[in-house]
C-alpha cells in the first residue's frame, strides 16, 4: 500500500512538472534593421499539436515580460505573434499582433522562456547573434526561423535566417520573415488577399492601375502611416493610377484590412 502511495505521488509530481509542449517558439526577430530602437521585434509561437491549446495565463520568465490574458488560445497548426510594438508592426506589415507588456529582445541574443499558468516551462530557446547561430538575423533584415517545428528548437542547427521577402524595406534593408506563417508559403503580406468575409481582391501587387473585387465593396484605402486617401461605396473595381508605388491598406467597412502593393508606375 505504501509502495502504491509513493508511486502515485511520483506520477502526480511527474505530471505537473511537464507542461504541454506542443507550443513551440518558431520565429524570432530580435534585431530588426532599424538603427535606433527596434520597433519591429516579434516572437512567433506555433501549435504543432492536434487540438486547440488554451494559453491563457502563459507567461515569460526571460526575454520579455508578458502574461497572456484569459481567452487566448492557438488552434492546431496555427501561429500566434507577440511583438514589442503592435502599432509599428501593423503599420509596417499590415499584421495585427499581441503587444507584449514590456522588455525588448537583446541584440546580442538571450534566452526566451515561456511557461504555462502553473509555472512549468513550455518552451525555451537560448540564441546568440554569433555563429553557429545564423548571423544574418543580427540586423541584416532576416528573422531567426525554425522551419520544421517538429525539430528541437534548442539546437541552433535547426534554425536559419529567413529568406522569404515581406516586400518591406526598413532603413534601406529588405525585411525577410514569415510572420504568422510557415517557411514554405509565400510571405504573410502576399497572403492577405483573402479574408473571413469572403472578399477577394486582385492582383496583389497591383500592376495594371486597377484593383478588382469579387463582390461590390464599401470601404477606404489608407496610406501605410494611416492617412485615408480615398473612400468608396459599392465598387467592384478601384482605379489607382494616381497612386504612388508602395504599400497601402485596403479597409472594407465590413471585414478585415488588407495590405497591398502597387508596383505600376
Ligand atoms: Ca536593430
Ligand atoms: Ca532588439
Ligand atoms: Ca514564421
Amino acid at each position: 500500500m505504501k509502495k502504491f502511495t509513493i508511486l502515485s505521488t511520483f506520477i502526480f509530481l511527474t505530471t505537473i512538472a511537464f507542461a504541454q509542449t506542443d507550443i513551440v517558439i518558431t520565429e524570432i526577430m530580435y534585431n530588426s534593421p532599424e538603427s535606433d530602437t527596434d520597433s519591429l521585434e516579434f516572437i512567433e509561437l506555433y501549435n504543432k499539436g492536434q487540438g486547440t491549446i488554451d494559453i491563457s495565463g502563459y507567461y515569460f520568465t526571460s526575454g520579455i515580460i508578458d502574461t497572456l490574458s484569459n481567452g487566448t488560445s492557438i488552434a492546431a497548426g496555427a501561429y500566434y505573434i507577440l511583438c514589442v510594438d503592435s502599432e509599428a508592426l501593423y503599420k509596417t506589415f499590415g499584421i495585427s499582433a499581441h503587444q507584449w507588456n514590456s522588455g525588448a529582445l537583446n541584440n546580442s541574443g538571450e534566452a526566451i522562456t515561456i511557461r504555462d499558468a502553473n509555472g512549468s516551462i513550455v518552451d525555451s530557446v537560448s540564441f546568440t547573434d554569433k555563429s553557429p547561430w545564423p548571423t544574418e538575423a543580427d540586423g541584416d533584415g532576416s528573422s531567426l526561423t525554425l522551419c520544421d517545428p517538429t525539430l528541437d528548437n534548442v539546437d541552433n542547427t535547426n534554425w536559419t535566417a529567413s529568406t522569404t521577402t515581406t516586400w518591406i524595406t526598413v532603413n534601406g534593408i529588405e525585411v525577410l520573415a514569415t510572420i504568422g506563417t510557415g517557411c514554405t508559403g509565400s510571405s504573410s503580406v502576399k497572403n492577405l488577399t483573402h479574408d473571413s468575409q469572403n472578399l477577394t481582391f486582385y492582383p496583389n501587387p497591383v500592376i495594371d492601375h486597377t484593383i478588382y473585387f469579387n463582390v461590390a465593396v464599401d470601404g477606404a484605402i489608407y496610406s501605410i502611416d494611416g492617412k485615408k486617401i480615398i473612400s468608396f461605396v459599392n465598387q467592384e473595381t478601384i482605379d489607382i493610377k494616381n497612386f504612388e508605388t508602395g504599400f497601402y491598406i485596403l479597409k472594407p467597412n465590413n471585414g478585415e484590412s488588407h495590405k497591398f502593393l502597387i508596383t505600376c508606375k
